[in-house]
């Protein structure tokens, strides 16, 4: 990395961009009539001044590995967004959608469908968790949107049956569910909520599970904090727990820097919302498709909740797609409370796109690389040897804390004084130059490769991370 990364001097010339970000001779294609510079694109959840300065652009991947705009080969500790789950490129998927955006490129999804719809959710329901639990998948683009969608479903299964009193939705302190107003509302990261107004009302939050003076460094589940699952039943005193729809939760919150569910804490949520009559919905948008060596998280944990939302990892993250999964006697209530009233459309909510032919395409091709290359089973039996090796960076001086599970790692870094989140940047920064993906979010540092990774890869890749540490003060 030649040291160069906190002052970046040479990157203008390293990039062939000029100091104003122009990107002339970068791109295939060049717009008459447009400079072609970095400035139109508002970046997502981006430091947008620091990237046009300093570019970070990727061209091309190939299973484990990105290529950069200056030709360089990135190892992906991150599966990109937590959803290239089977790496990068994959033949089998590449074909599938050329040639069913060649065959059908759209099809209407009210009152109309095409057949791959019907092969996906009958696929996905055969694989759900919990033993025939499931029986109906409800289709989004994102997992922002399968969210909304699990809420909005929770909510009218209620009045379905004659409970409309239940309007409550409860999250977590600390949750990601998303970024619409439904999700924020859930959710418990206050950056993604402080500055938008009032949300959703009659939201109410658990308390996260972060216990770092008892737990830290626990490899695997962390042995405290059951009992904040107790929290539930004093939400549920405080506001009468027949008002009360739904709890959402990620059962591994991975967004705000991996925490793992404490042992028990799962299964005492799962029997208070059962007491209750409230409906529980885990949102395994990122611990679904394999990424703790199991389909879903339900499957680790043993637990089975009433709603899944699910994405990323369902097309691997070639097309946009989400999911909804349904318990058994949820689409029944709709369909039981629209035959008795007479009406047609049991529920009135849907996308553009719900079910899109490409991400169907993807994601039936997707499933069949899973099981074809045995990546749940993969990552089950590299899970052991990812422990060790993610937690041999706990005696780094910057380093306070490494939590793991299944084929993720969270590591937390001691804060600048004064400057929070910019340690971890700049050690996202040092890796990338030296040719490793990272995510961070703050000062933790989250890893989470593609299922196919081997062995010398996760050796490479703690390697790599120790290094960026090092480079950075
Ligand atoms: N729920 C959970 C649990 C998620 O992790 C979403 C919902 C929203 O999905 P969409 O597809 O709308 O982005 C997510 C997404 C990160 C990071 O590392 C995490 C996510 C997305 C991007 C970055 O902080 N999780
Ligand atoms: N906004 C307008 C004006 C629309 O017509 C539509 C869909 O018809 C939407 C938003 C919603 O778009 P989507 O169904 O892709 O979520």
């Amino acid at each position: 990395m030649e040291g160069s990364h906190a002052g970046g001097g040479d990157q203008a010339t390293r990039h062939g961009h000029t100091g104003e970000g122009d990107f002339a001779g970068q791109f295939d294609v060049q717009f008459e009539g447009s400079a072609n510079t970095l400035e139109a694109f508002w970046m997502p959840f981006t430091w947008n001044r620091e990237f046009k300065r300093k570019p970070k652009v990727i061209t091309g991947a190939k299973d484990m590995h990105y290529t950069t705009d200056d030709n360089r080969q990135v190892l992906d500790g991150t599966a990109g967004l937590w959803c290239v789950n089977a790496g990068h490129g994959r033949q089998r998927i590449v074909e599938a959608v050329q040639q069913q955006v060649a065959r059908l490129d759209y099809a209407p999804a009210f009152q109309l469908s095409h057949p791959l719809a019907f092969q996906l959710a009958n696929r996905l329901i055969g694989m759900a968790p919990g033993d025939g639990a499931f029986d109906h998948v409800f289709f989004a683009n994102s997992g922002s949107e399968a969210v909304d969608s699990a809420l909005k479903i929770a909510l009218a299964y209620h009045r379905a049956r004659g409970e409309g009193q239940r309007t409550r939705l409860i999250g977590r302190e600390r949750g990601y569910h998303g970024v619409g107003f439904g999700g924020i509302s859930v959710g418990g990261i206050v950056n993604n909520r402080r500055k938008f107004g009032q949300l959703l009302t009659g939201v109410d939050h658990l308390p996260h599970t972060h216990l770092p003076e008892h737990n830290r460094n626990t490899k695997g589940q962390p042995e405290h904090g059951a009992h904040l699952a107790d929290e539930l039943e004093r939400i549920c005193a405080l506001h009468g727990p027949e008002t009360i729809a739904a709890v959402i939760v990620e059962p591994l919150a991975g967004s705000t820097g991996v925490l793992v569910p404490p042992k028990g804490y799962l299964q005492r949520l799962r029997e208070i919302c059962d007491k209750h009559g409230i409906l529980l919905i885990f949102d395994e948008v990122i611990t679904g498709f394999g990424r703790l060596g199991t389909g879903f998280a339900a499957d680790y944990f043993g637990v089975t909740p009433d709603l899944i939302t699910v994405a990323k990892g369902i097309t691997n993250g070639t097309v946009p797609m989400g999911a909804v999964f349904c318990r058994k006697g949820i689409y029944d209530a709709f369909m039981e409370e629209a035959e008795h009233g007479g009406g047609t459309i049991e529920l009135f909510h849907g996308y553009t796109y719900s079910a899109h032919p490409l991400a169907c395409a993807a994601a039936l091709a997707t499933l069949e690389v899973y099981k074809e290359d045995g990546l749940f089973e993969h990552a089950a039996s590299l899970a052991p040897k990812w422990q060790e090796a993610v937690h041999s960076l706990a005696d780094h001086p910057h380093v306070i804390d490494v939590r793991n599970l299944g084929l993720v790692a969270g590591i937390e870094l001691a804060p600048r004084e004064g400057a929070p989140g910019m340690r971890g940047y700049e050690v996202f920064t040092n890796a990338w130059e030296d040719g490793l993906l990272t995510r961070v979010t703050g000062d933790i540092l989250a890893l989470s490769p593609p299922l196919m990774v081997s062995e010398q890869q996760i050796d490479q890749m703690v390697e790599m991370t120790r290094k960026a540490l090092d480079a950075t003060p």
